[in-house]
């Protein structure tokens, strides 16, 4: 086993980007819940955001969803979340809630409505340049519900214009993160499905282009960790989405539905060299169900013991039992790390650096959940409006 204080000292490094939506009413396409005591505005999902930072110490960013996190003044909103402990993450751009993207964004066959969505992008640069932010993600529901919809080939050709003139647009300091879906909302082509579609435009676009995995968009059965392990090598992993699934793209907490994989994720960024800050990793998920900030102080720890398991791995014993051909010694050096109970050593980590040991009773305990209900009256609360 790796070294406990090695694996400490690894952790302390690690942050979580939490995302303002799941701090908003969130729902399926049947129906949003509202929840009492819910953000109203971008500062109160801000607010949120710094109790879960708080109490887990490695949540110290938080990103935007543009238009739903639209205000005045960003840099102003900057300021607000520095005051809070905090900063503003990844600008993910939003051009998939508008009646004119009907038949795609980017993509779509009308120049105009092309036109629109990009001058949308470019916007969302705008707004990272105020916000200091370094990444812009871009998830596109372009795609067709039926064959001969529409040209395939020329909607690639649609999606590369786009995604260089924003790529021209970026500072030195800034990335675009493409993210892929296998399918919803469009269901017989997507025109970024894969992680192969996404690698070859940022291939094409350089350095700054960057494939952003969300584990929640693949087909049931796939590997992801090999995708990891592939991007990670060819220098092209900008970071994750995190969320769990049991059938598509449930967005349900991080490491709920399977842990182990979340492990085989992690012990292959570990393994990787992607244990740096070049690899943002970012919650993507919505709590429908259940309350919203303890969801997400719970999401936050389990991707910390999911990175504290791959930390553990013995990777020399596991480096000879490999060269040796020994199949069952090399797996099971992997099932011991998975299988060690990391929760005490978390809380070590936690209380060495001034925290509580239990981050979910700390924040029960709080009174923050109680507060937030009898504060937050009236208004229109934040959702996500499916
Ligand atoms: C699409 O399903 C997605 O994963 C993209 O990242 C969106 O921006 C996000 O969900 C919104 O929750
Ligand atoms: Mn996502």
């Amino acid at each position: 086993m790796t070294a406990p204080s090695a694996v400490k000292a690894a952790l302390t490094t690690q942050s979580i980007e939490t995302p303002s939506w799941a701090y908003g009413n969130s729902g399926t396409r049947f129906k949003v819940f509202a929840q009492q005591g819910v953000p109203r505005t971008p500062q109160e999902k801000l607010q949120d955001a710094a109790q879960v930072h708080r109490y887990t110490g490695v949540a110290p960013t938080v990103a935007l969803h543009i238009p739903w996190d639209t205000v005045d003044d960003y840099a102003d909103l900057a300021a607000y979340a520095g005051d809070l402990g905090l900063r503003l993450g990844a600008i993910n751009a939003n051009v998939f809630q508008d009646d004119d993207y009907k038949l795609g964004s980017v993509t779509h066959p009308d120049a105009a409505v092309r036109r629109k969505a990009l001058d949308h992008l470019l916007t969302c640069v705008d707004i990272m340049d105020a916000t200091g932010s370094r990444d812009l993600k871009l998830w596109f529901s372009d795609g067709t519900n039926y064959p001969g919809q529409d040209d395939i080939r020329a909607r690639q050709d649609r999606l590369a214009e786009a995604l260089a003139a924003v790529y021209e647009r970026l500072g030195e300091d800034q990335r675009m993160l493409l993210e892929y879906k296998l399918f919803e909302p469009a269901f017989y082509t997507t025109d970024v499905p894969d992680w192969g579609t996404a690698y070859a435009h940022c291939l094409k676009l350089g350095e700054k282009a960057q494939v952003v995995v969300d584990t929640g968009h693949h087909a049931p059965g796939t590997n992801i960790e090999f995708i990891v392990a592939l991007l990670l090598r060819e220098g092209k992993l900008g970071g994750f989405d995190f969320n769990s699934r049991f059938y598509a793209d449930d967005d349900l907490m991080v490491g709920a539905a399977d842990p182990f994989q979340l492990f085989r994720i992690m012990y292959e960024v570990v393994r990787g060299g992607g244990f740096t800050s070049e690899v943002a990793f970012m919650l993507d998920q919505c709590h429908n169900i259940e309350p919203k900030i303890p969801a997400i102080i719970r999401s936050v720890m389990n991707v910390q013991e999911a990175t504290a398991k791959a930390l553990l791995v013995d990777r020399d014993a596991l480096a000879a039992a490999q060269s040796a051909g020994d199949v069952l010694g090399a797996n099971a050096v992997l099932m011991d790390a998975f299988n060690t109970d990391v929760r005490p050593l978390l809380a070590e980590v936690r209380q060495e650096a001034g925290l509580d040991a239990d981050p979910m009773g700390a924040y029960a305990r709080s009174g923050w959940a109680e507060r937030i209900v009898t504060d937050r009256q009236g208004g229109q609360q934040a959702g996500w409006g499916a």
